[in-house]
């Protein structure tokens, strides 16, 4: 059969953080990254360093933060439901906001769309404050350009404040 319209076949580019900061972080981060890149729609294209990283929020233990870039052949909607679904496997139940979490899978860019819908906003809508998100998108997507402000990711981690984000390098 021909598909039409918005190729899913296509390919397209996305970015997406990972945080934790409950149990052995980095080894559920590394068991997530596995597991996108194993899934049909979905490959690796580039994964930042880890970065030990205070919390933003409610008082809790820092986080381990990085981010990956992939290339997808799925629409956003799809990408978002594989992320939800990634972080169920870990056990994550969905309690206070910005609370501690097992893991934390957020999507952040998808090309160049700009998407607002009630339970998906890309881009990512508070990722240009966030220092624990462009410092390792920074490492693998420097010159990818955020599609609302118009800047690219090594401009916006310019105005922000990185003191709080150390490279980790493991125990
Ligand atoms: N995620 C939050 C809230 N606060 N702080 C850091 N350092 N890293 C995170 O990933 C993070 C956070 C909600 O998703
Ligand atoms: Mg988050
Ligand atoms: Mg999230």
């Amino acid at each position: 059969m021909h598909v039409t319209g918005y190729a899913e076949a296509e390919l397209r580019r996305s970015a997406v953080a990972l945080g934790s900061n409950m149990g052995d972080s980095q080894k559920t981060l590394e068991a997530a990254i596995q597991i996108l890149a194993q899934t049909p729609g979905i490959s690796l294209e580039a994964r930042s360093n880890w970065y030990q990283t205070k919390a933003v929020g409610p008082p809790q233990p820092d986080y381990l933060n990085g981010c990956v870039t992939l290339q997808v052949e799925i629409l956003p909607h799809q990408l978002l439901d594989i992320l939800l679904g990634i972080e169920q496997q870990f056990g994550r139940v969905r309690q206070e906001r910005w609370g501690p979490r097992i893991l934390d899978l957020d999507l952040l860019l998808f090309d160049d769309i700009i998407l607002d819908t009630p339970n998906l906003q890309i881009p990512h809508p508070r990722m240009r404050d966030r220092a624990f998100v462009l410092v390792p998108l920074a490492e693998i997507a420097p010159d990818w350009v955020e599609p609302v402000s118009g800047y690219v990711i090594k401009e916006l981690l310019k105005e922000v404040d990185c003191s709080d984000v150390h490279l980790w390098m493991g125990n």
